[in-house]
Parts: structure tokens; C-alpha cells; sequence
């Protein structure tokens, strides 16, 4: 019982907006997909998750479709020889079968590009993953609470910037 109520406690500590949530459809699943909340009037947010894929055959994130922004792209970050952090875009993500893929602060991850809502820490904000193989997943990002970084001020090697 002891052991239990601990692992109550400790569910407890890490909930909120920040408990773990998924979702499975086939092989994959969607673990924790989240936004730490962007500054106020950021114009851009970074999605964050990990994604598994439990079969054999090998799938690839192809997009993510979201009301909450104009445009979304997949972006990796690179640590350059200056010490600074770039992010490029990669047309598509590889999901080994058998393995997880984590996009995580300082890696890979899905840019928010131009918000379209003011993102609040508890809010839910819907999406769609599209998968080369397995299709549409509907997911929804929790927005956590904020990391400290602007990723508006990052650097990208888009056009854009
Ligand atoms: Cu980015």
C-alpha cells in the first residue's frame, strides 16, 4: 500500500498540464506531445514528443497539420562550430520499426510557425501527425509549462530569417 501511495504522489507531482498523455493508432504511439508556453506575442512555438513504433515495418512523419499555426515545418538543431544553435528543416522524419524517436529541446522537433491563438500553459491544442504508412493521427499538444527560451529568437536557416 505504501508503494502504492507513493507512486500516487509521484504521479501527482509530475501532473497537471505536464502529465503524461498518448495516443496509439497501429504500430505507432504518440508519447507526451507538448509545447512549453511560448512567450507572450511569440509568433513561433516548438512542438515536442516521442514516437514510437512497436512493428517491424519502418514509417515516416511526413507533416503535421495544426489550426494553431499558418505553417508547420520539421526542424533539427545543430550546434555549429560558433557554439551557436541553427535549425534547418528536414523534409521527413524516419521511424525504424522497433524504435523511439524523441523530439526534444535541442534536437528535433515540430516548428509552430506563426500562431494563430495566444498559447497558455493547461490549454490543449489540437493537431494531426501524418505518417507515410500508418496515416493521420490526431493528437493534442498540452502546453506545459514555459522552458525559459524564445525559440522565436533561435536561429534558423530558413528563408525566412
Ligand atoms: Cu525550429
Amino acid at each position: 500500500m505504501r508503494l502504492f501511495i507513493f507512486a500516487v504522489l509521484s504521479a501527482l507531482a509530475l501532473s497537471g498540464p505536464a502529465f503524461a498523455h498518448g495516443t496509439n493508432k497501429g504500430a505507432i504511439e504518440i508519447i507526451h506531445p507538448h509545447i512549453n508556453e511560448p512567450f507572450a506575442g511569440a509568433k513561433t512555438a516548438a512542438g515536442y514528443m516521442s514516437i514510437a513504433n512497436e512493428g517491424a515495418q519502418a514509417d515516416r512523419l511526413i507533416g503535421v497539420e495544426t489550426d494553431a499555426a499558418k505553417a508547420t515545418s520539421l526542424h533539427m538543431t545543430e550546434h555549429g562550430s560558433d557554439g551557436v544553435a541553427r535549425m534547418k528543416p528536414v523534409a521527413a522524419l524516419d521511424i525504424p520499426g522497433g524504435e523511439t524517436v524523441v523530439l526534444e529541446p535541442g534536437g528535433l522537433h515540430v516548428m509552430l510557425m506563426g500562431l494563430t491563438a495566444t498559447l497558455k500553459e493547461g490549454d490543449m491544442v489540437p493537431a494531426v501527425l501524418i505518417f507515410e504508412h500508418t496515416g493521420r493521427i490526431e493528437i493534442e499538444f498540452s502546453v506545459d509549462p514555459a522552458d525559459g527560451v524564445d525559440h522565436s529568437k533561435m536561429h534558423h536557416t530558413t528563408p525566412s530569417n
